[in-house]
């Protein structure tokens, strides 16, 4: 092995523009590192947003944006056995000794049950290996990934990580008491079901129901039980969406990693969670099990712009940077977010310059341009310990 590491990186390919493996195998090669990208769908284009420049003219001289998509896309997606083929070769090869997995977005519950075995092995043959993990699921309150694979991350997923980082959306996800239409309820992860936020009456009612429902006998109060319960269901799953705890506070925040922490992985970092329109990345390591984790914050001043593919990038810089400072996430964060921040002000800058000019401008963050911020970024970003 090299002697920083050597990433097994599996994440989308995209052919022009940065997503996925496109926007975390350079970053991580310039940090250093021997990455194999297997890429989990070859497409012609990212299906994220893309942002426009409108020109600002004397009237209007402020910047404005539009934000646009790309018509369409074309191209193939890599199902579970596939995936395992080219694990296969590289075992028959003995080409499977890894540092590091990385996984991102992945689109299907039978590619991520693959993605589970892939951890397995790869720890049969470095049980050091690091998985950093990227649940991607969704944003902004919507998923845009299939609902049936939050209980997979939450459930297989999220214990066998060594890192994760989540928006403030999945750490919902995965931290959260849900309530289905189905009528059933879903406790958090491990030691985190008694730490749900309390004050959540609902919560307890529907489990108190719940348990008598599991230990009662009459058909009678059953059907009874039955009734209230898919009411207060019912209720419940659209007045709050479908899940009781949000994260709308650093409280809140600190609480969610706690949350995940229990469940596996020892770092967290919850890369943005917006509160009152500025952006906080919350960061939390447990150097050991059961003990208080260290936790900070950065906080980063909102750009009034949508990115595709910062994501991938951050989760990228995190896991190269907290490898260079095992026992400094804080460290590694900040670099990660200055390294970020500078790119997307290039980005910015460029877009303005190009206004309409999409010919001559491509519509993408500015990854190969921000490589010196990648290489040697400029801390302008500290994290504030708690
Ligand atoms: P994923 O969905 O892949 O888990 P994510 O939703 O957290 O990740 P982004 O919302 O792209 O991904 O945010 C990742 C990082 O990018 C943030 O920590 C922040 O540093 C930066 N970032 C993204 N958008 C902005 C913005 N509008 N202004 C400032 N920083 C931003
Ligand atoms: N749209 C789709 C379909 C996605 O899969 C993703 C991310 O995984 C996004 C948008 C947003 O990407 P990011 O959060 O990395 O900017
Ligand atoms: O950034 C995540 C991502 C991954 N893969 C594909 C995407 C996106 C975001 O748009 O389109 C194919």
């Amino acid at each position: 092995p090299s002697e920083t590491g050597r990433v097994l990186s599996i994440q989308s390919h995209t052919v022009q523009g940065y997503v996925g493996n496109k926007s975390a195998v350079f970053p991580l090669q310039l940090l250093g590192f021997d990455v194999d990208p297997i890429n989990s769908v070859q497409f012609s284009n990212h299906t994220g947003k893309l942002l426009i420049s409108l020109h600002s003219n004397s009237l209007r001289p402020e910047t404005r944006w539009e934000v646009i998509w790309y018509p369409t896309f074309k191209g193939q997606v890599l199902n579970g056995d596939q995936l395992w083929d080219l694990i296969e070769g590289l075992e028959a090869n003995n080409l499977l000794y890894y540092t590091h997995l990385l996984t991102g977005y992945i689109g299907s519950v039978s590619f991520l049950n693959t993605v589970l075995k892939v951890v397995d092995k790869l720890r049969s043959i470095n049980p050091g290996l690091t998985y950093v993990c990227d649940p991607v699921l969704g944003d902004e309150g919507k998923l845009y990934v299939p609902q049936e694979l939050v209980s997979v991350y939450r459930e297989k997923v999220v214990p066998v990580a060594s890192m994760l980082t989540p928006n403030q959306f999945e750490a919902e996800q995965l931290t959260g008491l849900r309530v289905y239409l189905v009528g059933k309820i879903r406790g958090g992860l491990g030691q985190g079901r008694d730490k749900v936020k309390q004050g959540n009456w609902g919560c307890s009612l529907l489990s108190y129901v719940c348990n008598l429902m599991h230990n009662g006998t009459w058909l009678r109060s059953y059907i009874w039980f039955l009734f209230v319960f898919l009411s207060v269901n019912y209720y419940l799953s659209y007045s709050l969406d479908g899940y009781f705890v949000r994260i709308l506070s650093e409280q809140d925040g600190k609480e969610a990693c706690n949350i995940l922490h229990a469940a596996g992985p020892s770092k967290v970092v919850i890369t943005s969670i917006n509160i009152n329109g500025s952006l906080l990345l919350i960061g939390s390591h447990q150097k050991e099990k059961g003990q208080p984790p260290v936790q900070f914050r950065i906080s980063i001043p909102k750009i009034p712009a949508y990115f595709t593919g910062t994501g991938d990038l951050t989760t990228a810089l995190l896991l190269g940077w907290s490898n260079k400072y095992p026992d400094n996430l804080d460290k590694a964060a900040e670099l990660a977010v200055s390294s970020l921040q500078a790119l997307l002000a290039r980005t910015i800058h460029d877009y303005t310059r190009a206004g309409h000019d999409c010919q001559s401008s491509s519509l993408e963050i500015r990854l190969i341009q921000s490589q010196d911020d990648i290489r040697n970024p400029e801390i302008k970003y500290k994290a504030q310990i708690y």
